[in-house]
């Protein structure tokens, strides 16, 4: 088979789910926007989404918790982030099947660890992975591993839930945690206190490698129960 695929060979194959993730601050927003430049840049059909995804009829309900206007019990707000995936959920596979490499600015690890990180005894990292089970699985996350410290240098917090030192020292081992449980092989942990175009070549390097190599991955994955 020849080693560089026709214009045709490569429509035909199915997109990359790609996970960018990390502390507040960690340069995410950033790096998601120059990942998808350099992957169009190269031929690719790429596009942006987030999550919270704060346009939908859910997302508001988010939004107004986050910003401090709405208090809702902590079992609930975690169902709401998920429900928010879940909406996207669909979209998300037909982009994928249609050959568009999809960059997600935040995902279920977010999720995950921003609720466990609560003072909240009855919700436990194991409970909060529980309603992601079965989303669609990413072929790559990348974690933009920085200190709290690192990242304070950045400049002050904005003013949303969770955007405190005790929060985010608390969601950066949870992260940690995560990773270490090994709810996915694919995790790439990142240096991101390195200087932006050193995190975005270091970024570029994984994503390319996994857009290319798509093929071998076979069909896109779901999330299953930790391990
Ligand atoms: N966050 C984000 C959660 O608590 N759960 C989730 O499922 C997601 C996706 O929402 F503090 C938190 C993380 C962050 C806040 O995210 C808003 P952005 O990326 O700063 O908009
Ligand atoms: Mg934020």
């Amino acid at each position: 088979m020849a080693s560089n695929p026709t214009e045709n060979e490569r429509d035909a194959k199915r997109g990359a789910l790609i996970v960018v993730e990390g502390l507040d601050r960690a340069g995410k927003s950033t790096q998601c926007a120059r990942l998808v430049q350099t992957l169009q840049e190269r031929g690719h059909t790429a596009k942006y989404i987030r999550f919270p995804d704060r346009t939908t009829t859910i997302g508001k309900m988010i939004n107004e918790y986050l910003a401090g206007n709405a208090q809702i019990d902590d079992h609930s707000i975690h169902l709401l982030f998920s429900a928010n995936r879940w909406e996207a959920a669909a979209k998300i596979e037909e982009d994928i099947a249609n050959g568009i490499n999809v960059i997600v600015d935040r995902y279920c690890y977010s999720g995950a660890v921003y609720s466990a990180a609560k003072d909240n005894p009855n919700l436990s990292l194991r409970w909060a992975w529980q309603p992601e089970i079965g989303l669609p699985r990413p072929d790559i996350w990348l974690f933009l591993n920085i200190s709290p410290e690192e990242a304070a240098k950045r400049g002050g917090y904005g003013t949303e839930r969770y955007e405190n030192d005790k929060h985010q020292s608390r969601v950066r081992q949870l992260f940690l945690d995560l990773i270490k449980l090994g709810t996915d092989d694919d995790v790439c942990l990142v240096d991101a206190g390195q200087p932006l175009d050193k995190v975005s070549e270091d970024l570029t390097e994984h994503v390319l490698k996994c857009v290319d190599n798509i093929e071998s991955h076979g069909p896109l994955r779901k999330f299953g129960p930790l391990p």
